[in-house]
């Protein structure tokens, strides 16, 4: 039995914050009935197209593990079709513009009257505030939660990240959101509001620069390679290039084959704890009793004259000889490793955190498979569903007869 069986989700979102919380859910067990419009569906079935009259990677990829019903919910037809569906289910999910369920008529307390029990769960740019009424997507929420400014280095422009940490990030702070709350009403009866706001979710992964912000009241961050650069710090943290900024630093340095390889680098950190090693392996053993060198706090103010001469040695190997060779002296080190390379690792296949999955329209692709391993709620991803694949389905188990169908199919309801 999957950790979620016998838990149904009323899944209305679209794009990626909601749908990545859906499919985890998913993943974990959960009955999710992805609510689409009629002959429309989800925007990135049709976006980034790689197989011509095929769904996308960018749908397929976000939608493992559900079902698809479609449904005009603007139609009365439709919405006595959701009527039975908030009746029916646990859990409704949703991220749609703000006003957009009011505008259907499927607010909160006209989905909490339907059924008291119902837990409604909601993706929002914003919380409650001057921006609640606005739309966001991934990178304004990483320019809004703090990310931007503080990614990049110090002489560019602020800097988007790669992680989808406005849009993925988010999903998962709503599906933990949503269990929490599943747990409550175990306890209480009653279903409740969730609301994850992208905001919010980019500046709790964003917490360490909040807390260098009020460190910067003490002084310099002194952990930040500027320090050591003699560059003034101003009133806001800063951006800090590679550096970890954190208790033992650390950055990313080039190792052999750099000059045409644009990943042959590697994340070195120079933990307190292995110092004496570090300074043997880079050939610096005259640096271990070295005033100027020998403890953390000597070492900051010259971050950059160590880690350029780590470097040199760095870019003598290639960075999985500097794994090879550092890992067993318990020194942190990590390869960059490319998108193709973590698509070949095998180990990844293994443990199913990369599957590949069949499809009807695009054959074979790789995905992620999820991230969180429970040992009694083994993950098996199944493809993702075609527009309406089981409107059928889903309405029969709500009671309709075929008739039914056929009359909610020729209304334009499904
Ligand atoms: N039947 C009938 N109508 C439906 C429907 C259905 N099954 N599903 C959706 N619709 C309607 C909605 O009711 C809405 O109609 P109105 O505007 O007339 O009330 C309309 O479709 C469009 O919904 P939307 O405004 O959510 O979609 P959009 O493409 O204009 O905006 C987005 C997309 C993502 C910017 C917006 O949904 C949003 O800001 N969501 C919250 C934040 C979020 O999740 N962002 C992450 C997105 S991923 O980067």
């Amino acid at each position: 039995m999957k950790a979620l069986e016998g838990v149904k989700i009323l899944d209305f979102t679209h794009v990626q914050s909601g749908p990545t919380c859906t499919q985890l859910l998913g993943w974990f067990g959960a009955d999710v009935i992805k609510v689409e419009r009629p002959g429309v569906g989800d925007a990135t079935r049709k976006q980034l197209v790689d197989v011509p009259g095929a769904d996308s990677l960018y749908f397929t990829m976000l939608n493992h593990n559900k079902r698809s019903l479609t449904l005009n919910t603007k139609t009365p037809e439709g919405k006595a079709v959701l009527e039975k569906l908030i009746l029916e289910c646990d859990v409704m999910v949703e991220n749609f513009a703000p006003g957009a369920l009011d505008r259907m008529g499927f607010g909160w307390d006209r989905v909490h009257e339907l059924n008291p029990r119902m837990i409604m769960a909601s993706v929002k740019g914003f919380g409650p505030g001057p921006y609640e009424d606005c739309k966001v997507y991934e990178n304004v929420a990483q320019c809004a939660g703090g990310s931007a400014s503080t990614t990049g280095f110090l002489d560019g422009p602020p800097l988007v990240t790669g992680a989808q940490i406005g849009d993925s990030g988010t999903g998962l702070h709503l599906a933990l959101g949503i269990v929490t709350a599943l747990y409550h009403r175990e306890k209480s009866g009653e279903g409740q509001r969730v609301l994850a706001a992208m905001q919010d979710g980019v500046l709790n992964l964003c917490r360490v620069k909040l807390r260098d912000q009020q460190r910067l009241a003490a002084g310099p961050l002194k952990e930040y390679s500027q320090y050591g650069e003699d560059i003034p710090f101003g009133d806001a943290t800063p951006r800090a290039g590679n550096d970890s900024g954190g208790g033992q630093p650390g950055r990313i340095l080039k190792c052999k084959g750099w000059e045409t390889d644009p990943n042959a680098y590697t994340y070195f950190i120079t933990q307190a704890a292995v110092w004496q090693k570090i300074c043997d392996v880079i050939g610096k053993p005259e640096w271990k009793e070295d005033p100027e060198y020998a403890t953390p706090d000597a070492r900051l103010p010259r971050l950059g004259e160590v880690f350029s001469t780590i470097e040199e040695w760095t870019m003598t190997k290639t960075k999985f000889e500097v794994m090879d060779i550092c890992n067993p002296l318990d020194i942190p080190v990590g390869p960059i490793l490319s998108m193709k390379e973590l698509a070949e690792e095998p180990s990844l296949r293994d443990t199913g955190t990369i599957v590949e999955v069949d499809h009807p329209e695009r054959g074979k692709y790789l995905t992620v498979g999820c991230p969180v391993k429970l040992s009694a709620s083994p993950v098996e991803v199944v493809r993702s569903p075609l527009l309406g694949e089981h409107s059928d389905e889903v309405l029969a188990q709500l009671g309709y007869s075929a008739d039914d169908i056929s009359g909610l199919r020729s209304a334009g309801a499904i």
